[in-house]
């Protein structure tokens, strides 16, 4: 439908030719994807025009992006082949200056590159640290360039805007920290003095990186955080709390062993060791998995490993019972008579969401997704499912 205003009508279509060149997406599709960083943002409705102006017209930040101990696995969680609009749509709205494992340069050239970033954006540069840092015999265990981890975390630090650690290695030290930690491993908070976002998970969840730097386009500041320096968007809520087998939990109907009947049926994993109940994440209602849409690890049928959680993820084995923090009664429990395996409803879905007192954005979201799940399997069977797939 056309604009009366040959203005608007112009500005639209120029809109739309920009989202086709620089981003590769439709004007709707772009617009569509702004709503869902808004809304994974928790912002109030109506912010996503915000974040739609920021994004197609802030200034790039400079990115300086250090790798030490690590897999590379949180740059791969980025870059993957399975969402190249998100590749291209981090690398549209950051400007990458100096990252190691995607430079083609080397040596000498790619250290001058760095100095020269850092010098032409003093004081305006975000600083994004992947890896852990050692710290045993005065950090030699990671050396880039002759200097090691500390050296150049703290001389990368000192004229940043802001500080991201990206993963749990930067965040807490992650998997290189784990017991008995033999480089003395840590995260970026204890290097420098400087406040760290923090965004953990092995690998974290890319769109929670993304959603923290359109953050800052927009706002001009990084999202608030919690006392970890997590941003609160995304890591205010257990798993537990938006898990979709929480209906199972609240009603005793546990999976014994992989692939005994509770499993084949989608009932909780938490006797298989699930650390949902003291991990705090947005998978969930993220759907966080790059296992193919909508996935993720417990939707999949494997118990949540507590890669984002400090104190659990590496360090508490794969089976233990989880530790089950802020117990409540939820508000309603299954009825008795339900049948088996068919997870929860979408009303049950939001009620639990809404009494765990998650984001209205993440309760709409959570029982959108089921409602999709189960329009579209009543489609294919004429029978209801649960979101795992099972009658
Ligand atoms: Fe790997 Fe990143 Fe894990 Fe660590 O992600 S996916 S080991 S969090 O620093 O590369
Ligand atoms: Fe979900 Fe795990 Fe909690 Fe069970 S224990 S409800 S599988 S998060
Ligand atoms: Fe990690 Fe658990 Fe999410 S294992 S990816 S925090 S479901």
């Amino acid at each position: 439908m056309g604009s009366a205003d040959p203005t608007v009508a112009d500005s639209t279509l120029a809109l739309d030719a920009m989202a086709e060149k620089r981003f590769g997406l439709s004007r709707r599709d772009f617009m569509q994807f702004c709503a869902t960083l808004a809304t994974t943002l928790g912002l109030p409705a109506g912010a996503h025009a915000a974040v739609q102006q920021a994004v197609e017209k802030a200034k790039r930040p400079s990115v300086i992006w250090l790798h030490f101990q690590e897999c590379t696995g949180c740059t791969e969680s980025m870059l993957r082949a399975e969402h190249p609009t998100l590749e291209r749509l981090i690398l549209d709205v950051i400007s990458l200056d100096y990252h190691e494992t995607l430079f083609a340069a080397a040596g000498h050239q790619v250290e001058a590159a760095r100095k020269a970033a850092m010098a032409a954006n003093k004081g305006k540069y975000l600083l994004v640290i992947e890896g852990a840092i050692p710290t045993r015999d005065n950090g030699i265990y990671c050396k880039v360039g002759n200097k090691t981890a500390i050296e150049l975390t703290r001389e990368c630090a000192a004229d940043a805007a802001a500080v991201i650690a990206i993963g749990s290695c930067a965040s807490w030290g992650g998997m290189p920290s784990t017991d008995p930690n033999p480089t003395g491993a840590v995260g970026v908070n204890k290097i420098i003095d400087k406040p760290v976002v923090t965004i953990p998970g092995c690998p974290p969840n890319p769109y929670n990186f993304l959603a923290t730097v359109v953050h800052f386009l927009t706002f001009g500041q990084l999202p608030p955080i919690d006392k970890l320096g997590r941003p609160l968007f995304a890591y205010s809520r257990l798993v537990h709390e938006n898990c979709e087998r929480r209906a199972h939990f609240d009603a005793g109907r546990f999976a014994i062993e992989f692939g005994d009947d509770g499993h084949r049926k989608g009932w909780c994993l938490y006797k298989l060791g699930c650390k949902g109940p003291e991990t705090y994440a947005n998978c969930p209602t993220a759907l966080f998995g790059d296992a193919g849409a909508g996935t993720w690890p417990v939707g999949c049928g494997h118990p949540c490993i507590g890669c984002t959680e400090q104190g659990v993820g590496f360090a508490k084995p794969i089976h233990t019972l989880a530790k089950v923090k802020n117990v409540e009664p939820p508000v309603s429990y299954p009825g008795i008579v339900e049948n088996q395996g068919k997870g929860v409803t979408v009303g049950a879905a939001a009620v639990l969401a809404a009494v765990a007192g998650a984001a209205a954005g993440a309760t709409a979201v959570f029982s959108r997704k089921l409602g999709k799940s189960n329009e579209q399997a009543s489609a294919e069977d004429g029978k209801p499912q649960d979101r795992t797939g099972r009658v």
